[in-house]
């Protein structure tokens, strides 16, 4: 599923700019010689209303049916698109409801992906016929993405997915090129904490420390992976590159990148971080984003209190849970779309944040 927040531009270049994007990445997938991918056909399959029982992996407005095709290659899952009377376009499990559609929702042409099943589905990642759509892989053989792309075998394309591992708990792995003299180069990032204008309203962030160790969230929408997660994949794993995307309301787009690792929870997930760079010029304060104003510091969440005020709870006052120094620096889990800096997300006093990620891989 894509982070459509970053291509649904609202004016008509942005709008030309996401159909060229879409097109140059499935001229790109077809170039990568993907033989599972290649063999498949969408083919009408005729109207349903609503989704017909099927999880929905991402929608897509005002999508031509070659960028919808598009959307459902990239995504491992996507068995089915539909476009809508309403024009939008929707990728998804494609799983057909037995007693017909019930829906009240708009009709839509159904696309289903032709496959050599004969009974089930075709599951696009392990490569077989599958009654169930569900995977499991075997409990902490993999704890990152870059781990579960080579043990599934998977080609490598820019774009997104969302699968379960390290015992059953969803992760949403990004898959980036690069192009470089001696051609392209994928990395595999796995996302740690993400927010987003997706789901109205927002989740709440301002949670206990149980809940930042554990993790909370939809893979879908907003997320906090997990402390110990966290913990595991940097200090144990290795996966020390962080990468923080930060989208401005205005459009802005600025990548910050750091050498990054948490300590476990008896040093209270102390933080290590250093700035190893940006994409933007270094003068501008927005790539800093204060992240090393942080370091050393431990975790700290409403309920427990290790940061360096000493008349409040920075994760109290700040609606989120972070590695607090002093308050207000930085804090990417305070409340969405709240532009008082106080309480809101906030990235070196910058409030008009519209979404935010943070991915991790190996340097
Ligand atoms: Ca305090």
């Amino acid at each position: 599923m894509y982070n459509s927040p970053k291509l649904d531009g609202d004016g008509p270049i942005n709008a030309m700019k996401k159909r060229f994007l879409r097109f140059l990445l499935l001229f790109l997938t077809i170039l990568g010689g993907d033989a599972n991918i290649r063999k498949f056909h969408l083919h009408l399959y005729g109207s349903v209303r609503g989704s017909e029982g099927s999880d929905v992996l991402g929608r897509f407005p005002r999508a031509s049916k070659a960028v919808c095709a598009a959307a459902c290659l990239e995504n491992a899952r996507c068995l089915a698109m539909e476009l809508c009377k309403d024009d939008e376009c929707r990728i998804t499990t494609g799983q057909l409801s037995p007693q017909g559609s019930n829906s009240t929702g708009p009709t839509c042409q159904l696309y289903r992906l032709e496959n050599p099943c004969v009974e089930g589905y075709w599951d696009r990642v392990q490569g077989s016929c599958t009654q169930n759509l569900t995977r499991t892989l075997p409990a902490n053989t993999c704890i990152d993405c870059r781990c579960l792309w080579g043990l599934l075998n998977l080609v490598l394309s820019a774009g997104e997915s969302e699968f379960p591992l390290f015992n059953g708990k969803n992760v949403v792995c990004v898959i980036t090129m690069t192009l470089t003299l001696i051609g392209p180069v994928f990395y595999q990032w796995t996302v740690i904490q993400r927010r987003t204008p997706r789901l109205i309203g927002g989740m709440t962030f301002d949670l206990g420390w149980n809940d930042y160790r554990d993790g909370f969230g939809s893979v879908y929408s907003d997320f906090w992976m997990g402390n110990e997660y966290i913990h595991q994949l940097t200090n144990i794993s290795g996966n020390r590159h962080l990468q923080i995307e930060v989208i401005r309301v205005n459009g802005q787009q600025v990548k910050v990148d750091y050498l990054f690792s948490t300590e476990s929870e008896e040093d209270g997930y102390r933080l290590h971080v250093t700035n190893i760079g940006g994409i933007t010029p270094s003068d501008d304060p927005f790539t800093s984003g204060c992240l090393e104003c942080a370091n050393l510091m431990k975790f700290t969440t409403s309920d427990v209190d290790n940061d360096n005020n000493v008349t409040s709870n920075c994760a109290d006052v700040s609606k989120g849970g972070w590695w607090h120094n002093a308050c207000q620096r930085s804090n990417l889990n305070g409340r969405f779309g709240e532009s008082d800096y106080r309480l809101g997300i906030n990235w070196n006093g910058i409030t008009d944040i519209f979404s935010v990620e943070m991915r991790v891989r190996q340097p």
